[in-house]
């Protein structure tokens, strides 16, 4: 067991409507890495939550003809149930509008920017975009619009506080360019340091305001000091990584013992927020930076980026209901590339769903588990791997032994174990997903050169070799999963069932399952 610790993030989604595919995405792979480095025994803290001010909060409840508490308190518990339908394991989820937890902690962060001389006030012209909840150059501008959200940005004049960000352009720079601050995939590092160049034409930034005049609702953190000015909405939300762990509101205990973060998941709309607001943020409040923003692509829908905005959600409730949540789980871990843009299509699913899981695993776990039964009465023991020519095939199944820190005994002889690990340690869940399948494609091709079914009839002792092989595969393969997919990983290693484990022997005590782990569609 390492005594490492892992403190995992998700950006906090805006309580403006429900969540869809696209954050569906980013829950599930974050879900994976905490669960993942719980099993090999980190210390482990994921945080996900919800973004409750600014502008399109406001707007978004004043269409409903409620207040924005009431507004944001509805979506919060949608959301919060379909995180619980989705199997997401957080430790907390923060919301912005918790004025015990969180604005202690923004409002530290901000005196720790104005102490450090990096806040300053001024005045704002130019454009603004209320679905990026950010200030928008006209060089951005698509036709006019902004090409996320397919609007024209609103002309705005004001006074504000800015922040100080041109000063630590060349640090971000250079962090960014040395790896202090990962960015997976490596590719947008020269993204942002293009933009980071762009801004100004040099390699420092622009200054930026981080306040907006108190409108007629008051929804957000005021500005300390000056009850006029509340924060602007994404000086308010990054601060929600470090006031979620106590940051400003207790004795700082978790805060020492998790920040910086190990990893920060976000998708790459919101990058330039992560790669340059936020490290120089950090930088000015003299804290440590995040080791790895881990950065994914868009799920797209008709050709364009899944949104709220432009309508084209799906919603990850249809996929759970029609299939199952470890399904969907499956489908985000390895049919899905975390870096590029992908498609979903409800026929793709489908097809992914028969071929990989009804047929691929469902049918394995099915077939061997009612053949333990059948002949061996559930029964099936180790020493039945003395056949020498299965014990060759199976290849050197050693003692159970240790892999990677983790007590679980390896069959397979390959190095499937160790690249399992390999992946799941850089974030590749995808690859990692593939080293499962893989076991379970040669655990296939197993019962199909050895044909136990009718081994049995001549050499039964072979036959149980065979089918104790399989057995210790699935057994892998259930170890394997239980990041990915938790309730298929329990159900299987439930069947499986384990009741004697020696140095040589490993007795599995099994049952058939009462249904299938994954029923056909047609
Ligand atoms: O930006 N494909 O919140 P948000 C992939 N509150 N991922 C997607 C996606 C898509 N089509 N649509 C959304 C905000 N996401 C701010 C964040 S953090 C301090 C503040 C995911 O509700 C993706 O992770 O718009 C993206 O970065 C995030 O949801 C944006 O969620």
């Amino acid at each position: 067991m390492s005594e490492k610790k892992f403190y995992i993030t998700t950006p906090i989604f805006y309580a403006n409507a429900e969540l869809h595919l696209g954050h569906t995405y980013t829950l599930v792979l974050s879900d994976i890495l905490a669960r993942y480095h719980r099993l090999i025994g980190d210390r482990t803290f994921f945080l996900t939550g919800s973004d409750e001010h600014g502008d399109k909060i406001v707007r978004a409840a004043q269409k409903e003809g409620i207040g924005p508490q009431a507004f944001v308190n509805g979506n919060v518990a949608k959301m919060q149930e379909l995180l619980k339908e989705l199997g997401i394991s957080n430790d907390l989820f923060i919301r912005t509008s918790d004025r015990e937890l969180h604005w202690p902690g923004a409002k530290k962060l901000w005196h720790a920017l104005e102490s450090a001389g990096d806040i300053y006030k001024g005045t704002y012209k130019g454009l603004y975009c209320v679905g990026c909840e950010a200030f928008i150059t006209e060089k951005e501008l698509v036709n006019g619009k902004c090409p996320l959200h397919d609007t024209e940005p609103e002309h705005i004049e004001e006074e504000n506080y800015f922040f100080k960000l041109s000063k630590y352009g060349p640090e971000i720079k250079r962090l960014l360019e040395s790896g202090e601050l990962k960015i997976t995939p490596h590719s947008k590092v020269n993204e942002i340091i293009a933009l980071l160049s762009s801004l100004t034409g040099e390699n420092s930034l622009g200054d930026v305001s981080i306040s907006r005049p108190e409108r007629a609702i008051p929804w957000g953190v005021p500005v300390p000091d000056d009850p006029t000015q509340l924060m602007y909405v994404w000086c308010d939300a990054l601060s929600n990584y470090i006031s979620a762990l106590g940051y400003g509101s207790d004795n700082e205990e978790k805060f020492k013992s998790f920040w910086p973060a190990d990893i920060q998941v976000l998708g790459k709309d919101i990058l330039r927020f992560h790669a340059l607001l936020w490290p120089a943020f950090l930088l000015s409040a003299k804290l440590p930076l995040p080791r790895e923003l881990l950065v994914h692509g868009f799920v797209n829908s008709g050709g364009k980026k899944m949104s709220k905005s432009l309508g084209n959600v799906l919603s990850p409730g249809e996929f759970i209901a029609l299939y199952s949540r470890d399904a969907l789980r499956y489908y985000l871990a390895r049919e899905v590339s975390p870096i590029e843009d992908w498609d979903l299509t409800r026929e793709k699913f489908k097809e992914v769903y028969n071929a990989n899981l009804a047929n691929g695993l469902g049918n394995l776990v099915s077939r061997t588990l009612k053949m333990a039964e059948q002949y061996f009465g559930g029964v099936v023991r180790g020493d039945a791997t003395h056949s020498p020519s299965i014990r060759t095939k199976l290849t050197t199944i050693e003692a159970p032994g240790d892999v990677a820190g983790l007590n679980i005994p390896y069959i397979i002889t390959n190095d499937i174990l160790p690249r399992y690990h390999k992946h799941m340690s850089v974030s590749e869940i995808n690859k990692a997903a593939d080293v499962v399948w893989e076991l379970i494609g040669h655990l296939d091709q197993f019962v199909t050169d050895y044909e136990p079914f009718k081994l049995v009839k001549t050499d039964k002792k072979a036959a149980e070799a065979v089918i104790w092989g399989l057995l210790y595969g699935l057994r892998e393969v259930g170890q394997m999963l239980v990041p990915m997919m938790p309730d298929t990983a329990e159900r299987i290693t439930l069947l499986v069932g384990v009741s004697l484990v020696g140095a040589d022997e490993m007795v599995f005590n099994s049952k058939a399952p009462s249904e299938p782990l994954f029923r056909r569609k047609e």
